[in-house]
């Protein structure tokens, strides 16, 4: 088999750039480890800035989107037991953001890609990279135990942060940055009506909590806790009665549809490209959720990388594809400091003395009462501008 672009990887990455490929007449071929069933019911992250939208959009993919996306105006930060509401769009001059499942968009992009008849192979095992130094890249698995070859002019290495395309590059060639933090966030997925229309972000002295949906009829919650935390000493009762403790307000409760403990982590390799592999989205970086930004930095290397291979393929060199790293990670890293921000002042640090504690208190009563704080933090929370 060949083609031009082997993505390895069907997650939002993966998906969105097929499809932008497809519609430029360049050929690419996903392969995907797991199931359709499973990648389609992975719950994860849930909003997408407006550039995301836009760039989804322009993809033909967001059809769906714009009929069960919710779109959200502002947020509340809740401290000290008081809500203060962050009116996005009035401080960025009308930008919004919006609710919807990333496995909806998976599932959206399947749907599409399939109907078009277009290659997308699901349950590969044992994918290997080689030549990846070379123009004539190529990629290997098996299917159903059957060996399979694929030749490539560019491999895309959107597998995720425990794909094998990071690894496959020489531990020399890439310098790693990782922060791990000293909590995780345990999440549920409830049938029961939002809090609020908006996000709530709380700091309480128990700890962190985020109070989130995926419609007007499913919450989806979140609760700071320990990394190794046992799921199992989480009855629903007690999942309840913390999160009204720190979300304060009234908090309609309902059968938990999932649960499940998502680890902490900053994590970046420099530079996002060997030879004739590009990784893109997880797979390069990673970001602790509370900024929402994982799915969101995901779809802009896929905008970069889409331009890079559209020039290249075009016979106009290799210029855009030599800058894509740089590129990329020129936003990667702001979006990498506002996350660590956000994750530093909303969550419960136990080795935090009376000092550190004061000095948050007083930063999130800045904020709050401050246009020009607030400003920083509704521009990057919509989204930061492409580059290009
Ligand atoms: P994915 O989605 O992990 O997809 C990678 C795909 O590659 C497959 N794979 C392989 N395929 C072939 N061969 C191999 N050897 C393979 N190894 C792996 C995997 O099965 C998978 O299908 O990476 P991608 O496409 O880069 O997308 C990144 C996003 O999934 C991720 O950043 C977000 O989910 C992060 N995130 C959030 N991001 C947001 O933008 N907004 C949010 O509100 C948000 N909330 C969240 C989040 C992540 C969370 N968790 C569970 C980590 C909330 C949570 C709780
Ligand atoms: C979500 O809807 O799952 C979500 C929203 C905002 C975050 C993290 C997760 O910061």
């Amino acid at each position: 088999m060949r083609t031009q672009v082997g993505i390895i990887g069907a997650g939002p990455a993966g998906l969105l750039l097929a499809q932008m490929l497809h519609q430029r007449g360049i050929d690419s071929v996903v392969i995907e480890a797991r199931s359709r069933a499973h990648v389609e019911s992975r719950i994860r992250a849930g909003l997408l800035e407006q550039g995301s939208v836009r760039t989804m959009t322009e993809a033909g993919v967001a059809d769906r989107l714009h009929r069960e996306g919710l779109v959200h105006r502002g947020l509340e930060l809740r401290f000290g037991g008081q809500g203060h509401r962050v009116d996005l769009a009035d401080l960025t001059g009308g930008k919004v953001v919006t609710i919807y499942g990333q496995q909806e968009a998976v599932k959206d992009m399947i749907a599409l890609r399939l109907a078009a008849g277009l290659p997308l192979h699901f349950e590969v095992a044992d994918v290997a990279i080689h030549d990846m130094a070379t123009a004539r890249p190529r990629i290997t698995w098996t299917q159903d135990g059957v060996a399979q070859s694929l030749d490539c002019e560019v491999i895309a290495g959107c597998d995720g942060f425990h794909g094998i395309c990071r690894p496959a590059i020489p531990a020399a060639d890439l310098r790693i940055f990782d922060r791990i933090y000293p909590f995780a966030w345990l999440g549920i997925l409830a049938q029961s009506r939002p809090m609020s229309e908006e996000l709530i972000y709380a700091r309480h002295t128990h700890g962190f909590a985020l109070a989130t949906m995926r419609s007007t009829s499913i919450s989806r919650l979140y609760l700071q806790c320990a990394p190794d935390e046992d799921l199992s000493l989480w009855s629903d009762d007690r999942i309840w009665s913390e999160l009204r403790a720190r979300l304060g307000g009234a908090l309609e409760e309902g059968p938990i549809l999932q649960k499940g403990v998502t680890a902490m982590r900053s994590f970046v390799a420099e530079p996002m490209r060997h030879g004739r592999l590009f990784l893109a989205g997880d797979a390069a970086h990673i970001v602790p959720p509370t900024g929402a930004k994982g799915m969101n930095l995901a779809i802009a290397d896929v905008r970069v990388l889409v331009r890079a291979l559209e020039h290249f393929f075009a016979g106009r060199g290799e210029a855009l594809m030599d800058r894509y790293s740089a590129t990329c990670l020129d936003r990667v890293w702001k979006v990498q400091r506002f996350s660590w921000w956000m994750t530093q002042l909303l969550h419960r640090y136990d080795d935090h003395d009376d000092f550190e504690e004061r000095v948050r208190l007083a930063e999130l009563d800045y904020l709050a009462g401050s246009t020009a704080a607030l400003t920083t933090l509704a521009e990057n929370y919509v989204g930061l501008p492409y580059a290009d």
